[in-house]
């Protein structure tokens, strides 16, 4: 007899969708999408659909505490693991202070629940994470520039003349904005696609623009600088946007045509984009998570901010400038803040060289640094000196194998939680809909069992259920509330910034008007490092989340066929990336629709298989944010 449970994807994924499980015998059988849930709509991803549920069962999947020994890892029983920790953390804590522990939580899992574990370490004083490895950049010049992140309802686009997909892959990284971008070409509205790679997003686009790596805020300004000498900002403009004359003062500094060679597009396609954005309306511009992945990337977000509020598609049905919504918003979490932070952009620096008091001893969650961080063998090497690791996962990866002990978590589906998502309104609750294997425990009650240990139970108390009501309370919901299927939040604006009322102080929009770019330093690296690395998600698998039997042969890198370092191989070839901190060998891939000046590698690869592609990309935060700047990387071939 097989059953139907309704529940939410916990994925590091903006869709966030909602799941149908098919469960027989205890098993899970088939996963579907939700068809009521308004972004789902029926269907899901292939790295969920079909292979999620094998990833639940994978034959290396840990079921067990397990312990390093001189002889290698072994299985030891909850108590003693728990036991051991706690007398670790209180040696190291009777030394140096709390703040000698370290504490990493990030996206394995995206239930709310499971960051139980935050709590109890802020309660202990333990020092935390600042800044972010994923879309900080971008928050930060979204709440600069309009006073918080905010995103429409996904299905105003229906009202959309026009839609500009600024670096989003939405192929890959939401795969349900598809049908969407589709039915609005359908119709006739104009879909550009502005992108260094030539993603599959291509067939959604009637107009693609393939700028150099990094050089949007210039495509931008140029862009904005038409608007400006056509008569295509809004005329109320002044009305609500700050800081008009000085953004209007930084799109003259360059004429178009400079700015289209700083950025190496036509010309006319900036032109012509000036041109959409001044006289189609409304047009939704969805940015992506990439372009913000530089040292620039917050005035990158501010400068596409800017060109859209004054051409006065946002506050309207139908245009907006998408980038993502805070996940946490309004719901009631546990109360605390670290002490100390070290920086998730140079982990492996801050973990190496902070003193008064060193870090000793590290925690980490839902996270595998060494796999998914920059410079990730510094993280290695950082990792391994500590007096003792402990990595709660479910899989033995790069990160597990520095650990002196492994503790084996639920992973979705195992577990109840609550989901609020970063692209778009629905709140959603995850169900236990089959039993962990062996003896893994959720986040929460492994937390929990520490805590007890440690005097700090208090910070983690409560099951899952009074946890989700708890912090669903400021919204007037209760868990029952999002039994029947996910919900919007209550006080949800339909349209971001409708009536272009901003959050900001003033309630205007915060125009950029200072930039001092990057680009306009001398390029040093050029000459040994022509190629721009770009380490992008792969369409098949969730970050790191990939199974050893897809990392056998060497990773792939993708290049122009006339690219530096090329002559004289073929397709197929075995060649070395090199970049100024490590070598990777790889597999050439020759696809004449890449640019000349980049490489193209996927993210997510283990270091122990050679697919580490993070040892290759150095560490470095952007200059607001706080984000770890990976796509500011060089490389050549060797
Ligand atoms: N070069 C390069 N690197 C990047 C990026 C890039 O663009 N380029 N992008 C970055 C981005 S955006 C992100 S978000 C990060 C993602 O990188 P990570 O944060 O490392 O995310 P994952 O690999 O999804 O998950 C981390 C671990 O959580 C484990 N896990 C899964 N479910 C659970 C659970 O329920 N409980 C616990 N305790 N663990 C679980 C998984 O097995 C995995 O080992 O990668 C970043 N790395
Ligand atoms: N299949 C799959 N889906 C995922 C993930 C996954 O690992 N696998 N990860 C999830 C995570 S963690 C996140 S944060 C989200 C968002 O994931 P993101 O990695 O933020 O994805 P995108 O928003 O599509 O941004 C990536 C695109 O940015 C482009 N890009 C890079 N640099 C530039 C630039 O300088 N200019 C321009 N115009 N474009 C540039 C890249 O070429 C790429 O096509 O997706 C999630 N979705
Ligand atoms: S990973 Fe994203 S697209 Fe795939 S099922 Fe989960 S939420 Fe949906
Ligand atoms: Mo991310």
């Amino acid at each position: 007899m097989s059953e139907h449970v309704r529940t939410v994807c916990l994925r590091d994924c903006p869709d966030a969708c909602g799941l149908l499980v098919e469960v027989e015998d205890g098993e899970v059988k088939a996963l579907r999408g939700d068809p009521d849930h308004p972004v789902t709509r029926g269907f899901l991803c292939r790295r969920t659909k079909r292979d999620f549920p094998s990833l639940l069962r994978r034959a290396d999947r840990i079921v067990r505490p397990r312990l390093r020994t001189p002889a290698g890892f072994r299985d030891v029983g909850w108590d003693e693991a728990l036991d051991l920790c706690a007398e670790r953390m209180r040696a190291t804590i009777a030394e140096h202070g709390p703040e000698a522990i370290f504490f990493l939580h990030s996206g394995g899992n995206m239930g709310l629940v499971g960051e139980a574990c935050r709590a109890m370490f802020d309660a202990l004083g333990a020092t935390g994470v600042r800044g972010g490895i994923c879309l900080d950049a971008g928050e930060w010049a979204q709440v600069t520039d309009f006073g918080a992140e905010r995103v429409s309802d996904w299905r105003t686009l229906d009202g959309a003349a026009a839609i500009v997909l600024w670096g989003r892959n939405v192929h890959t990284a939401s795969p349900h904005l598809l049908p969407l971008v589709r039915k609005a070409r359908a119709r006739g509205a104009e879909v550009v696609l502005i992108d260094p790679l030539p993603t599959d997003s291509r067939a959604l686009a009637t107009r693609f623009i393939q700028p150099r790596p990094g050089r949007d805020a210039a495509l931008a300004l140029g862009v904005a600088r038409v608007l400006f000498e056509e008569g295509g900002v809004d005329p109320a403009a002044g009305a609500f946007c700050d800081g008009l004359d000085g953004f209007r003062a930084l799109a003259f500094r360059r004429t178009v045509a400079e700015a289209a060679a700083i950025a190496d597009v036509p010309e006319e396609a900036i032109r012509a984009l000036g041109r959409l954005y001044g006289r189609t309306r409304p047009v939704a511009t969805w940015i992506g998570g990439g372009l913000q992945r530089w040292v620039d990337g917050a005035e990158t977000v501010r400068a596409i901010d800017g060109l859209c509020a004054v051409a006065g598609h946002v506050g309207v049905r139908g245009g907006g400038a998408f980038y993502e919504t805070p996940r946490r918003r309004d719901l009631a979490l546990a109360p605390g803040k670290a002490r100390r932070t070290i920086r998730n952009a140079l982990l492996g620096r801050d973990l190496a060289a902070t003193r008064d008091p060193p870090i000793r001893v590290g925690w980490i969650q839902r996270a595998n640094p060494v796999a998914s961080f920059p410079d990730s063998l510094a993280i290695e090497r950082a990792l391994r000196s500590l007096d003792f690791l402990v990595v709660v996962d479910p899989f033995p990866t790069d990160t597990a194998a520095c650990a002196h002990l492994v503790l084996p978590p639920t992973m979705m589906l195992e577990h109840d939680d609550l989901v609020g998502s970063y692209g778009h309104h629905q709140l959603g609750l995850a169900r236990r809909v089959v039993a962990p294997p062996g003896e893994a425990r959720t986040d929460l009650e492994i937390a929990q069992g520490l805590g007890r240990r440690l005097g700090v139970e208090e910070a983690v108390a409560g099951d899952a259920t009074q946890w989700i009501d708890r912090m669903l309370a400021p919204l007037g919901l209760r868990r029952e509330s999002l039994e029947a299927g996910t919900v919007g939040r209550p006080g949800e604006q339909e349209v971001a910034w409708e009536g272009r009322r901003f959050g900001t102080p003033s309630g205007r929009a915060n125009l950029i008007t200072e930039l001092a770019p990057r680009w306009e330093a001398p390029d040093t690296a050029a000459a040994d490092h022509p190629l721009h690395l770009l380490t992008v998600a792969p369409i098949a698998w969730q970050a790191s989340q990939v199974p050893p039997e897809d990392q056998r042969d060497l990773p792939a890198v993708i290049v122009h066929p006339e690219a530096p370092g090329v002559a004289g191989r073929a397709d197929g070839d075995e060649v070395s990336v090199r970049t100024a901190v490590g070598a990777l060998r790889a597999r050439l891939r020759l696809d004449p629709a890449m640019r000349r000046d980049t490489a193209v590698m996927f993210r997510g690869g283990w270091v122990r298989f050679g697919h580490g592609v993070n040892a290759l990309v150095g560490a470095r935060e952007s200059a607001n944010g706080g984000q770890a700047a990976y796509f500011d990387e060089r490389a050549r071939l060797e």
